[in-house]
């Protein structure tokens, strides 16, 4: 049966505390990170430590990037070490009776130098102007539309290779779907990833997720979305 893309307050009840133990994991996950770890112990520390805070499974597998493996959107973990300059992208999820939740940030770690800095603000701004746009009524196919072309106007379009969001319930995607493909408006108590990104082989990547529900304009998540330097 298909999931209901608008969400009962009970529902949204659920989901806050799938997006509750996602911040605190990221809260406590940054005390893991010094030079020399690797991809895939950050991810197994993501799932002890989102376990530890209630949730009963990931929502889907994290995805851990450091330096240039930004570049792939969907990157799985690997024995990459961390070292001084790489931006790092975090994607993760929790479970939590049955709900999903889903949060991407990207930082720098000890410092933040060259073209990334400059691809990080233009994606946390095309995220805004599109979160700015999650109304009742609007289409939401317009708010891929938002992020795409400010994206596009700063020279990256060729590096926005996915959507800007999705539904989020009881499975990771759900209607509606926020991209070029989507023929559905938005209503009240939708409850929508916006997550821009920009990719650049060989160089790394930049992706920041929140979650919202649509007819309220605050993020789910309290993490900001600032660029910083851990
Ligand atoms: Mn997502």
């Amino acid at each position: 049966m298909q999931n209901n893309a608008i969400k009962s307050q009970h529902e949204i009840e659920i989901i806050l505390r799938a997006v509750e133990v996602v911040d605190n994991t990221f809260d406590e996950l940054l005390n893991f990170f010094k030079e020399g770890v690797t991809e895939i112990e950050v991810a197994e520390q993501i799932s002890k430590i989102m376990k530890s805070f209630g949730a009963s499974d990931l929502a889907f597998d994290t995805i851990v990037a450091f330096g240039e493996n930004g570049a792939e959107p969907h990157h799985v973990p690997t024995c990459r070490k961390l070292r001084a300059g790489d931006f790092v992208t975090i994607d993760m999820g929790a479970k939590v009776s049955g709900y999903c939740s889903d949060f991407t940030r990207t930082f720098a770690f000890r410092r933040a130098e060259g073209e990334l800095k400059r691809i990080y603000d233009v994606v946390r701004y095309a995220k805004i102007l599109a979160e700015r746009e999650l109304k009742e009524g609007a289409d939401a196919r317009y708010i891929d539309t938002v992020a795409r072309d400010y994206i596009i106007e700063n020279g990256y379009g060729e590096f926005y290779i996915h959507g800007t969001g999705h539904g989020v319930g009881t499975l990771i995607h759900e209607e509606p779907t926020l991209n070029q493909k989507s023929v559905k408006k938005l209503e009240n108590n939708m409850v929508v990833t916006v997550e821009p990104g920009i990719y650049i082989p060989s160089l790394g990547g930049v992706r920041i997720e929140d979650m919202f529900i649509v007819g309220k304009s605050e993020p789910l998540s309290r993490h900001k979305t600032e660029l910083f330097i851990l």
